[in-house]
């Protein structure tokens, strides 16, 4: 008999419901995928990346015993298939003695991206790193997005404060360094989102992308393009609130009963009147005049930003004026402005913090704080090097390629006394890690879709049942983390073992009164919880003890001075210097999908640099002429590729390349690539000191003929 299972895609941040079907013969076989048409929110729709997820499943490359490498003082030796008993009590035992040797702050934990779609996996990583006392954290959301978390503690007293653009009712939609069409949209959560941009347009709204590349999200019926130089869009937003606040576009005195520091902020954004940013930021006053005041006048008009703004030298303070530019122009909790979601469990008292003490400490690599627990990625070399880190377990992550600078970070990991890594793949990391666990897939094992509460345009609570039972000895994470813990409690700490976290999250739902069984009874597994309600901000978002928004934080005085070097830099740059920013596909999802025929379309085979025509001629070369690509970091060699769309002066190369050394991975292996992120930049000094986010756009780069 035909079954099909609904279920949910765990690869970005829809999170799209679809059906499994299963073989007639064997339930534990998936034979395909499709949208699910029935659920509530999606009402079918997924793309290709989710459909595809079986060849993932399937894929005989995978990771299915966990593996132990033979010789432990040679790194990238091979490894052999060990027993889940034996590695992890190895792994709990060198863990303590190098514990007892050089203190707890020895021990380090990465957490990548995927980990962020999978409700135990985090959960069972910080949960570990506690119990075993290991504070040290690094991991990709400080190559991501941590801007927003430090943007939202000072404006609003909360690190989980993130009104979304509420795209089902605007008029106007000011989108900044995002690529919906390939992206599907980061830090909220919106089925559909390019759906959703059309639907704007149809209703005779607008929308604008700024963006230094003429994006496969811009077009007749999906918005139009302000192109802009890179790593300039405070200036862009500070000039459009210095129009806004000079031509008497927003009601001062209503902002001032919600909001604090108005004043200041007026009198800073002075400093970057349009005709003065205009050259910076690549284009004309009356442009960022004109895009000031329709924002400013249209009747409903929402702000977004993701990673193109985020990875520039101001995300923080970028996220902070995109906070100001809804505020002020009273689009801020208004039904098609800005919109707190607040989801389940209530996000903003969750992520309301306490900063009493001074949140930085001194460390070898200079003032330092923790940004959502996190220390900045880009100093984990750095602590590696110093001897400072001497083991670390690494989550669904792939730091070697998703972060700067790989032959220091991979020098780097080859001198650890331990490295666990814990994939579903082998990865470029793990070729020197001395075990490697592998972890279930997303159609391997339960979940919920709780990691995205307070980032849903659309709330709604999804369970999935573990669709086919794990292949081989594939374990969730949880699971896995409660082992390690297991093996520390009987090697005689006094630590207990969590359970599952879904057993937790239960618990936590029935306090709300929401039972989870009354969910999973459901078909689809689907609970819709309320749309956000306008003006729910200024009632439960706002966490600040007198209740109102910070205009103008204290903490932000001296990014503040950085700002102003930073655009006397820019100001003085060469007129020919190329700058380099990241190019997102549908063929892969930072560095992995890397391993699957169906994705290696003819046009994604490789990662060239795309650059402009003009600059192209100006340098002298042509399409295909193989090219140095050199940084004040590190230097790649790879292929040109001609591309209208960028700007002039920007260079664009798609990120998580570069697998010519990983032979286990049979197709990726095939189609090696480009590790772009050799050229970005590591160390003390790369990193936003309010965030910890990553310096990854803009940079300055020089190419030449190879
Ligand atoms: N130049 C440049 N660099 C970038 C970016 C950029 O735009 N430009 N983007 C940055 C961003 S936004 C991010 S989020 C980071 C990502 O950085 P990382 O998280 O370090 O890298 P990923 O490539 O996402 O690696 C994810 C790993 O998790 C594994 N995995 C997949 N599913 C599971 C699972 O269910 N369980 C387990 N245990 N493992 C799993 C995959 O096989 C893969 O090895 O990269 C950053 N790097
Ligand atoms: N197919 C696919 N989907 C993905 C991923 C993937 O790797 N592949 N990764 C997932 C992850 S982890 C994330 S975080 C999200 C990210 O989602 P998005 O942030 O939407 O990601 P991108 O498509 O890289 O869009 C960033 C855009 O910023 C532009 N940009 C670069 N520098 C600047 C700048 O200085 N200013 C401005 N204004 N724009 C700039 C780039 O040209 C690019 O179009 O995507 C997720 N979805
Ligand atoms: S948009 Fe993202 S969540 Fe939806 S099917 Fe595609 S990859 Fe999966
Ligand atoms: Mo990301």
């Amino acid at each position: 008999m035909k079954k099909t299972v609904k279920t949910f895609c765990r690869l970005c941040e829809p999170l799209c419901g679809l059906e499994a079907q299963l073989s007639d013969t064997d339930h534990n076989v998936i034979v395909k995928l499709t949208p699910d048409k029935s659920h509530p929110v999606h009402m079918g729709f997924a793309c290709h990346k989710g459909l595809k997820f079986l060849d993932v499943h399937k894929d005989p490359d995978r990771l299915n015993y966990p593996l132990r490498r033979l010789s432990p003082s040679r790194a990238g030796t091979e490894l052999e298939p060990v027993s889940w008993a034996e590695a992890v009590e190895e792994i709990a035992v060198q863990m303590r003695e190098i514990q007892a040797e050089h203190g707890s702050e020895s021990l380090a934990m990465f957490i990548g991206n995927p980990s962020a779609f999978n409700s135990t996996a985090r959960y069972g990583i910080r949960k570990f790193a506690y119990s075993i006392g290991a504070a040290d954290l690094f991991g990709s959301t400080t190559q991501d997005t941590t801007n927003k978390f430090a943007a939202a503690e000072a404006v609003y007293g909360s690190l989980s404060v993130h009104p979304l653009p509420d795209l089902d009712n605007t008029e106007f939609l000011l989108s900044i360094g995002s690529n919906p069409r390939i992206s599907h949209m980061t830090f909220v959560n919106v089925s559909d989102p390019m759906g959703k941009i059309r639907d704007i347009v149809k209703r005779g709204g607008r929308v604008v992308h700024v963006n230094p590349r003429n994006i496969e999200s811009a077009g007749a019926n999906t918005g139009e393009i302000l192109q802009v130089k890179p790593d300039t869009d405070f200036f862009l937003l500070a000039a459009m609130l210095n129009t806004i606040f000079e031509q008497g576009l927003c009601d001062q005195r209503a902002l001032a009963a919600r909001s604090r520091g108005l004043d200041e902020l007026r009198e800073l954004v002075r400093d970057y009147r349009a005709a003065e940013v205009a050259d910076v930021v690549g284009v004309s006053a009356e442009a960022i005049e004109s895009l000031a005041r329709d924002f400013a006048q249209a009747r409903a008009a929402a702000a977004y930003m993701a990673t193109g703004a985020n990875m520039g030298r101001l995300g923080t303070l970028t996220y902070w004026l995109l906070q100001m530019l809804s505020l002020v122009t009273g689009n801020l909790g208004g039904a098609g402005g800005n919109v707190y979601s607040p989801g389940y469990p209530a996000s903003a008292a969750a992520g309301k913090v306490s900063r009493e003490n001074d949140p930085y400490f001194d460390s070898d690599f200079g003032r330092l704080r923790r940004m959502v627990g996190l220390l900045p990625g880009n100093l984990l070399a750095d602590y590696i090097e110093s001897g400072k880190t001497r083991a670390l377990v690494c989550l669904a992550g792939n730091p070697l390629l998703s972060m700067g600078g790989e032959t220091r970070l991979g020098k780097a990991l080859s001198n650890l006394d331990l490295l666990v890594c814990i994939d579903i793949y082998p990865n470029a990391t793990s070729k020197f890690a001395h075990y490697v666990l592998p972890a279930t897939d997303w159609l391997e094992r339960e979940d919920i879709n709780f990691v995205s509460q307070g980032n849903q345009l659309q709330p709604y609570l999804q369970y999935t049942d573990a669709v086919v039972e794990p292949a081989y000895e594939r374990k969730p994470e949880w699971w896995i983390f409660q082992q390690l813990l297991h093996a520390w409690a009987d090697s005689g700490a006094a630590i207990t073992p969590s359970a599952n976290h879904l057993e937790r999250i239960a618990r936590d739902l029935s306090r709300a009164g929401i039972d989870l069984d009354s969910i999973k009874e459901a078909s689809p597994q689907v609970m819709v919880l309320p749309t956000p309600s306008p003006g729910e901000i200024f009632r439960s978002g706002v966490q600040h003890d007198d209740g109102l928004i910070d205009c103008f934080p204290a903490a932000f005085s001296e990014a503040l001075l950085q700002a102003r070097q930073i655009f006397r830099e820019l100001s003085d740059e060469p007129r020919d210097q190329i700058k380099l920013i990241t190019l997102r596909t549908n063929y892969m999802m930072n560095s992995w999908l890397n391993n699957l025929d169906a994705l290696k379309r003819r046009n994604a085979r490789d990662n060239p640099i795309f650059l402009n025509p003009e600059d192209a001629e100006l340098l002298g070369l042509q399409e295909a002429d193989a090219v140095v690509v050199s940084s004040a970091f590190g230097a790649v060699e790879c292929l040109l590729q001609i591309d209208g769309e960028l700007r002039q002066g920007v260079a664009a190369m798609t990120h998580g390349w570069g697998h010519r050394n990983n032979p286990d991975l049979s197709v990726a292996s095939r189609y090696p690539g480009t590790n772009v992120n050799e050229l970005l930049p590591t160390g003390p000094g790369s990193y936003e000191s309010l965030s910890n986010q990553a310096h990854m756009t803009g940079i300055p780069i020089n190419i030449s003929r190879a």
